[in-house]
């Protein structure tokens, strides 16, 4: 496969951005290899400036839920910058995105637009710190909650693709009220709150771990965290950056039917544009300023161009039968992928929850940040690279997950299965 003006480019890209990337998992360096840089995409293709055709499952990290440039967003998008990019005062629009993602998410009465996942996740510790008066947080291992500060103690995606044990440029001292408990271990949750009693503002946790992979909750987890944080007055915190809209239209709040106090959303929510969001009950949300006393501010928040692509998206999300349909694709591609692991005497462990999906190379069940740790990262390089090489681009990290995306189609899968098939043969 032709890869010059790719490999041109990442060379110049590396003189002027660290890693020649602008966000680190971009680079491929845990895969080894030349970064592809991307043209354009259609639907739930992607082009890279060689000529190069692939199917895309990484779906810009998963907002792409209608698939590339699809034609109402694009019309949306470019009538809205007609209009105007960005006006520094309210709009209808904000409201109007604002009231559908109340009208949609259990928890949600009322919700500020932010502008990436980050920002969410960061605004809502500080509400839950302000509102408890309270300054600890529990977060989970393996749980990626964007790059504040004090959440990359043991934070997956980008950290754990690169091994990480947290970041630089952190002071101790601001991680230190940050206690981190495993995934699907409620006892744990106990524990720690125990030993520190009165002390937690917050738990904060992905409900489907979607930054090692895919890791689902095991039955009742989710629910006995819901209970055991009500008990103690702790602010409960579902971070829906990934699963908002993307395993239920109400995110995965709904899909377990257990609803925190406050979530976090981004990425589908935008679009493909740059949005955040995190909202909550009434009586948290009256906390942020100018209503209440914790600050929190934006020049471009609830820019028109984000939230009109956030909006048109959310429109075909409330299309009757659209999560049927992405289920039904997942699942198909999931069980075709397992059958063709199973074929060719490959350990590896498929998860899926809706329309997101990993394969891990292990032969054990993974339920944890650990257990996601011991998959052959090596296999996986192999893999990504057979899938690239045939017309295929998943993440380039075992730790990241994939997308399905309305626009794949029966022969898009078929055509994936086939190539997996191949590279799973020569492992
Ligand atoms: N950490 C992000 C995905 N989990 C990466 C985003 C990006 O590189 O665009």
């Amino acid at each position: 496969m032709e890869n010059t003006k790719s490999l041109a480019a990442w060379q110049k890209s590396q003189q002027f951005i660290p890693g020649g990337v602008n966000s680190p998992v971009r680079n491929f360096s845990k895969v080894e290899g030349t970064p592809r840089f991307m043209e354009r995409g259609e639907g739930s293709k992607v082009y890279d400036i060689d000529g190069n055709e692939y199917i895309d499952y990484l779906a810009s990290w998963g907002p792409l839920i209608l698939g590339h440039a699809h034609p109402s967003v694009v019309a949306a998008i470019t009538a809205a910058a007609s209009r105007g990019t960005s006006f520094g005062a309210p709009t209808t629009l904000e409201t109007e995105l604002a009231a559908e993602i109340a009208n949609a998410v259990p928890s949600i009465e009322q919700a500020r637009l932010v502008n990436s996942g980050t920002e969410a996740t960061m605004s809502a510790i500080r509400v839950a710190r302000g509102y408890t008066g309270r300054n600890k947080i529990i977060k989970i291992d393996g749980c990626y909650h964007g790059h504040v500060d004090y959440l990359l103690a043991k934070a997956g995606s980008g950290v754990a693709t690169f091994g990480l044990a947290d970041s630089g440029g952190v002071p101790e001292d601001f991680a230190r009220n940050t206690l981190t408990v495993p995934f699907n271990n409620a006892d744990a949750v106990s524990k720690t709150i125990a030993a520190n009693p009165d002390e937690i503002a917050c738990l904060i946790l992905e409900p489907i771990m979607g930054n090692m992979g895919i890791i689902p909750p095991h039955d009742g987890y989710l629910q006995e965290l819901r209970d055991i944080t009500a008990a103690h007055g702790i602010v409960l915190i579902f971070d829906e950056v990934i699963t908002g809209f993307r395993v239920a239209y109400g995110g995965a709040q709904t899909y377990y039917n257990v609803t925190p106090d406050m979530t976090c959303l981004g990425k589908i929510i935008g679009g493909g544009l740059p949005v955040g969001a995190y909202g909550g009950k009434r009586d948290i949300m009256r906390c942020v300023a100018p209503e209440g006393d914790v600050y929190q501010a934006g020049t471009l928040s609830g820019n028109p161009l984000a939230v009109t692509a956030g909006i048109t998206t959310l429109k075909h999300l409330a299309e009757p039968g659209v999560y049927e349909q992405l289920e039904h694709r997942a699942t198909v591609l999931a069980d075709r992928l397992a059958e063709a692991t199973k074929k060719h005497g490959v350990d590896a462990w498929h998860s899926r929850v809706g329309s997101m999906l990993m394969l891990y190379f292990t032969p054990e069940t993974v339920t944890d940040a650990d257990g996601a740790r011991t998959a052959d990262t090596e296999r996986y390089r192999h893999y990504f690279w057979g899938l690239l090489e045939r017309g295929v681009y998943i993440a380039p990290s075992q730790f990241e997950a994939g997308f399905v995306s309305l626009c794949h189609s029966e022969e898009d899968i078929d055509n994936t299965v086939n190539a997996a098939t191949q590279v799973l043969a020569q492992l």
